[in-house]
């Protein structure tokens, strides 16, 4: 089964994912497939692997290839730009950072990428990427004109304009270990309008904060930081079961 399949199947059946975003650069590649395969027990639907700013061919191979080989569920790359691209991921996330200011990250890292992920057969997922305040790092490296926290209307036209164009999906991004995720009443705005999966990570660490996107609506949930450093199975686990509801 495609991974696009599988994500549009739980869509169809208002099932919330969660995904588990694991970053290469940030623990050896055993490492990383102890926490995919513990994720995995724990109900997460998907692996994620990405990172902002270190993500290379080699700890990105590493990993990807750790762990296929322990998990079943899909393994999703989430590039930060065309340098590193993995045969051994089961898709990638066809991604533009919609309100980059520069056009490098809204299709140049695309241009580049694009010929390699058809050579390699990769299964590609396109998605609109959003950035909303703090950002984080993915926002300063990403240059993005951020979507201001309390301006809703934004997010919405982003995601409108994400849809018209043919987006399978649109990440709404308050940025890797932001204080506080995406606002509610963004979430609660862009589901009223739109009809493709909206996808929320960045700052994402209580089952209470998922609770209250799952009710707003959110379709994918992504946690990261939440599994870096040990002792992460309890609360993962109760993020997860927030996530189901
Ligand atoms: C980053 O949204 C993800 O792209 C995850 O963020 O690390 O804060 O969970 P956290």
């Amino acid at each position: 089964m495609k991974v696009k399949d599988y994500i549009m199947a739980r869509f169809a059946a208002k099932k919330t994912m969660h995904m588990t975003l694991i970053d290469p650069a940030k623990q050896q590649y055993h490492k990383a497939a102890e926490i995919a395969s513990a994720a995995e027990k724990l109900g997460t639907d998907a692996i994620m692997i990405g990172g902002s700013t270190d993500v290379t061919q080699e700890n990105l191979d590493a990993t990807a290839q750790a762990i296929k080989k322990a998990v079943k569920i899909p393994v999703i790359y989430f590039p930060s730009g065309a340098h590193a691209i993995s045969p051994f991921t089961d898709a990638i996330y066809f991604m533009s950072m919609l309100n980059s200011r520069n056009v490098r990250m809204v299709i140049g890292e695309q241009v580049m990428g694009a010929p390699i992920v058809a050579k390699i057969g990769l299964e590609a997922i396109s998605m609109g990427y959003v950035i909303v305040e703090p950002g984080m790092k993915v926002g300063e490296v990403g240059q993005a004109e951020l979507v201001k926290r309390n301006d809703p209307k934004m997010a919405v036209a982003y995601g409108l304009a994400a849809q018209f164009m043919g987006m399978e999906l649109i990440y709404y991004e308050a940025g890797s270990g932001a204080p506080e995720p995406v606002p509610i009443e963004m979430v609660t705005a862009v589901k009223s309008k739109l009809r493709i999966p909206v996808i929320v990570g960045g700052g994402i660490r209580s089952a209470d904060q998922a609770t209250a996107l799952r009710k707003a609506g959110a379709d994918v949930i992504v946690t990261g930081t939440l599994v870096e450093g040990s002792g992460f199975a309890e609360s993962l686990e109760e993020v997860i079961r927030a996530v189901k509801g």
